[in-house]
């Protein structure tokens, strides 16, 4: 007897501004999903480890200096990099987990200002890429992130700069948002977190369709 195709793992992507504690909620997620026994991954975007993400991680410390459009299209080609994988990942079942992805692109270099780089034009670079089920947007204000430890040690980590991309994600919001406070202790944003991923993560294994 046939047996079913098993269903697509779900996309959960993590946003929000620097040091708001995304990538501590993230890991505690895909940890208490696996404890349910969901097959699921955390990634992080940029991808620091490839070619292209070690441009990125030179221009992010300083230790580059790169045209905005040019580091805009190095951050998408990163994402792009990993296309193939992660479609492979979510049609065979596995739910990913993204620390960061699209909506940073989009926000971080429309904060620039820069005219030819509006939120239209990044967003249409993203459209291949495929759609979150749910965006986890951790929201916090750009003076309480600045009084974290390590704050400033990157190129984007400043309050003025912070702000604008705060504003930019605000710009962005749609119908798959959730937006969860970040000012708590980590316990109580993980419960929080874990009421809006859940949901998702069990709709989309009773048989959602792959979107884009
Ligand atoms: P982290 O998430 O801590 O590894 O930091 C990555 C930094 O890069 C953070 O300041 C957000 C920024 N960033 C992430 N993705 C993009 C992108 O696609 N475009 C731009 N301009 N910045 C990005
Ligand atoms: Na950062
Ligand atoms: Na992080």
């Amino acid at each position: 007897m046939a047996t079913a195709p098993r269903p697509r793992g779900a996309l959960i992507v993590f946003e929000g501004g620097d040091r708001c504690g995304k990538t501590t909620q993230c890991s505690k997620m895909v940890e208490r999903l696996k404890s349910q026994g969901v097959d699921a991954v955390m990634w992080r975007f940029p991808d620091r480890s490839t070619s292209i993400g070690a441009a990125i991680n030179a221009y992010l410390s300083n230790q580059s200096q790169l045209d905005d459009a040019v580091i805009h299209m190095l951050f998408v080609a990163n994402r792009l990099e990993k296309r193939d994988e992660m479609l492979r990942l979510l049609a065979g079942g596995t739910t990913l987990v993204l620390d960061r992805y699209s909506y940073s692109g989009v926000a971080y270099t429309a904060a620039k200002g820069v005219p030819h780089l509006s939120i239209d034009y990044c967003k249409s670079l993203e459209v291949v890429l495929p759609a979150a089920d749910l965006v986890v947007h951790m929201s916090m204000s750009a003076e309480a992130t600045a009084a974290r430890g390590g704050y400033g040690e990157e190129r984007y980590e400043k309050v003025e700069f912070q702000a604008r991309v705060m504003e930019a994600f605000g710009q962005l919001r749609d119908e798959r948002w959730a937006a969860i406070d970040a000012a708590g202790t980590i316990d109580a944003i993980h419960e929080q977190v874990a009421a809006v991923v859940e949901p998702v993560v069990r709709r989309t294994l009773q048989g959602a369709v792959l979107g884009r």
